[in-house]
């Protein structure tokens, strides 16, 4: 084994040939067809829910017609067989990841954490209380976790923190090997997590369908369509 304890960092060119599209697609800058500050922070839920609810709603109808591709059932192929820690970070609010490790299941050294939430997931506005959520949220839907509260989709927008930092900055501090796959780093803190694993040492690979702005902060770059790029890497780690 070449690599003890490793960091994947996923981002929405994972789950491209899935047919899920990925953000930064459309060359005028939209996003998924929207203004960012217009579907994906929280002055725009206050000022526009209905908006919002349908943005992510017609996203979380989506799912059930798409299927985890061969990238991703390769990392949960290699989960199921690796001895030592696999930490798995997700941007993606998809649960392409999940299903592939329901499918295949992973060792006991393995971790998913979803840092921008999850798709299949409903926050109380009052509470903070999330529950699984596959309906539709309505642009002022009431709560059972909470008399006044309402439903949010369990989604970190701009502006708001992410989910499981500690958790990811003690990964990224012990790993000796840390993988960013189909992200074009144009987010921060994750386009961030490749400067924290190269001052722990670990050994930096960019998996990406071409090169990225962030390509200099990596040792290595793989490039292809995930399908084909992330199989073949897997393998060579045994
Ligand atoms: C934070 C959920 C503080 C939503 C997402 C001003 C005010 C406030 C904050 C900021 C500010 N200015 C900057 C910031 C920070 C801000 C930020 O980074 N802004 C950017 C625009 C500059 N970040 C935040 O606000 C974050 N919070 O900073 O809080 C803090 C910091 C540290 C610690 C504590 C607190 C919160 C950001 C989260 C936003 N939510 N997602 C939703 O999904 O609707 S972001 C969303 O876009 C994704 O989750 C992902 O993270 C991000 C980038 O998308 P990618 O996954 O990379 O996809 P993209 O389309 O860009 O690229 C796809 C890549 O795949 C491409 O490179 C392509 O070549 C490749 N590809 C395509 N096909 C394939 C392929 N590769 C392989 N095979 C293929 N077939």
């Amino acid at each position: 084994m070449r690599h003890r304890n490793i960091v994947i960092l996923t981002g929405a060119g994972i789950s491209a040939e899935s047919g899920v599209p990925t953000f930064r697609a459309d060359a005028d800058g939209l996003w998924l067809g929207h203004r960012v500050e217009d579907v994906a922070t929280p002055e725009a839920f206050v000022r526009d829910p209905a908006k919002v609810q349908a943005f992510y709603n017609a996203r979380r109808a989506q799912l059930a017609t798409v299927r985890p591709n061969a990238a991703h059932l390769a990392i949960a192929r290699f989960a199921a067989r690796h001895p030592g820690r696999l930490t798995l970070v997700t941007q993606n609010v998809d649960d392409l990841h999940d299903r592939a490790h329901a499918e295949i299941a992973p060792g006991p050294g393995f971790e998913l954490i979803h840092m921008h939430g999850e798709l299949l997931k409903a926050r109380c506005t009052a509470s903070d209380m999330v529950c699984n959520w596959r309906e539709d949220l309505e642009a002022d839907h009431p709560s059972p976790h909470h008399p006044q509260g309402r439903l949010r989709p369990h989604i970190v927008w701009f502006g708001e923190t992410p989910l499981e930092m500690d958790r990811i900055e003690a990964a990224l501090q012990a790993c000796d090997l840390f993988l960013s796959i189909g992200t074009s780093g144009a987010v921060y803190p994750a386009a961030g997590f490749v400067q924290a694993a190269r001052f722990a040492g670990a050994r930096t690979v960019e998996i990406n369908l071409e090169p990225t702005t962030g390509r200099r902060l990596f040792v290595e770059g793989v490039y292809g369509p995930a399908t084909e790029t992330v199989p073949a890497f897997l393998d060579t780690l045994y």
